[in-house]
């Protein structure tokens, strides 16, 4: 067996924490092959459900798992790590604004971020899933300055599962035979899932999605806004938030990086912007991407029509807002 990787998890102690301690032990990101030592974060009033989280990882008797190290205190977690999944993050309350939450987390992120600067290692891949993630992971960026700034990224995956799964079913086919759905913005309800350079088999031919499905009409309303609105269709049926696919994201994304694209897919994920197809640079916007050797290129010279532009920029919008909110929080 390889050395094994430290893996940090924070928020381990909630609920999609519960299902991505399983998954990351079980092998299903790092390889089979590959032992992890999990950090496990919370915070202090949470410790004795984290302890009871512990007690089932070591009831799981996973082969992977060769040690679990349970805190509330970043230093802890973070020393040496080479992966982050920073998930925890204070819920929406009751008669709480947007801009309240966001507040309360931007600052969780300030502070993780410098904890990271302090304790990781370099290399580190830090994966952002706590909302609002892409504004939460430039901050974590911004105060994390010695690690390089491709290393943060923020969750789109589960977007984009959705959508893959919701052209899965459309067409009777296998989730499998569907491909490069991208999710363009925020992980917000003005994100743009766009099949427009998405294909998939359709009795054994390679077909364009937007050919097989001949739907305008559904591709560029009722496809987009149930995208847009899963998380509170699952919240509406479950009285809970998205959990289980939530964690199955992130295991996908993180996946990802460390495997890389194989030739001819891209994933979603939100990087730092360049710039590219017209957009504003300094936001963390879901792009496009291939990854080769755990680095990102955003995919270039896709067509784009006037549609699609709008709404890339709505999105584009949202993030300058979020992100100029969240510095004037951060420096107050
Ligand atoms: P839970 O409330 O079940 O768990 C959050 C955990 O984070 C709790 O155990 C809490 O004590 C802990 N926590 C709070 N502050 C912390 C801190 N400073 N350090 C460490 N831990 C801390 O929420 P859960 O359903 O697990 O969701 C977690 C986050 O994921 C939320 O922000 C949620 O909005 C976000 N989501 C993001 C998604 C995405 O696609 N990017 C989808 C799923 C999810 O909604």
């Amino acid at each position: 067996m390889a050395e094994p990787i430290r893996v940090c998890i924070t928020g381990a102690a909630g609920q999609i924490g519960y299902s991505l301690v399983y998954m990351v032990g079980s092998g299903a990101v790092f390889g089979p092959d590959t032992p992890v030592i999990l950090h496990l974060l919370d915070i202090k009033p949470m410790m004795t459900v984290l302890n009871g989280v512990c007690m089932e990882i070591s009831d799981c008797a996973l082969p992977c798992v060769r040690d679990v190290i349970a805190t509330d205190d970043p230093a802890v977690a973070f020393k040496d790590i080479e992966s982050a999944f920073l998930v925890g993050s204070m819920p929406r309350k009751e008669g709480m604004e947007r801009k309240d939450l966001l507040a309360a987390n931007v600052k969780i992120f300030k502070v993780q971020g410098a904890a990271l600067e302090q304790y990781a290692k370099k290399s580190v891949k830090v994966l952002v899933v706590g909302n609002p993630a892409n504004t939460n992971a430039l901050i974590c960026a911004k105060y994390a300055p010695s690690i390089p700034r491709e290393n943060f990224s923020a969750m789109t995956r589960l977007d984009q599962n959705r959508a893959q799964a919701q052209i899965s079913a459309k067409l009777g086919i296998p989730v499998t035979d569907v491909k490069n759905v991208i999710i363009w913005g925020n992980h917000s309800s003005t994100q743009f899932p766009d099949v427009r350079h998405a294909s998939a088999i359709v009795n054994g031919q390679t077909v364009s999605v937007y050919d097989a499905i001949k739907d305008d009409a559904f591709l560029k309303g009722e496809f987009i806004t149930s995208v847009q609105k899963r998380g509170a269709a699952v919240i509406a049926a479950r009285k809970l938030s998205s959990a289980m696919s939530a964690a199955k994201a992130a295991c996908d994304h993180m996946r990802s990086i460390w495997e890389g694209t194989s030739e001819g897919h891209f994933v979603s994920m939100g990087v730092f912007s360049d710039g590219s197809y017209n957009l504003p640079e300094g936001v963390m916007y879901s792009f496009p991407v291939t990854i080769k050797d755990k680095k990102w290129s955003i995919v270039q010279g896709l067509p784009i029509d006037d549609f699609a532009q709008e709404m890339m920029d709505k999105s584009a919008k949202e993030l300058c807002e979020e992100r100029d909110d969240a510095i004037a929080v951060c420096e107050d």
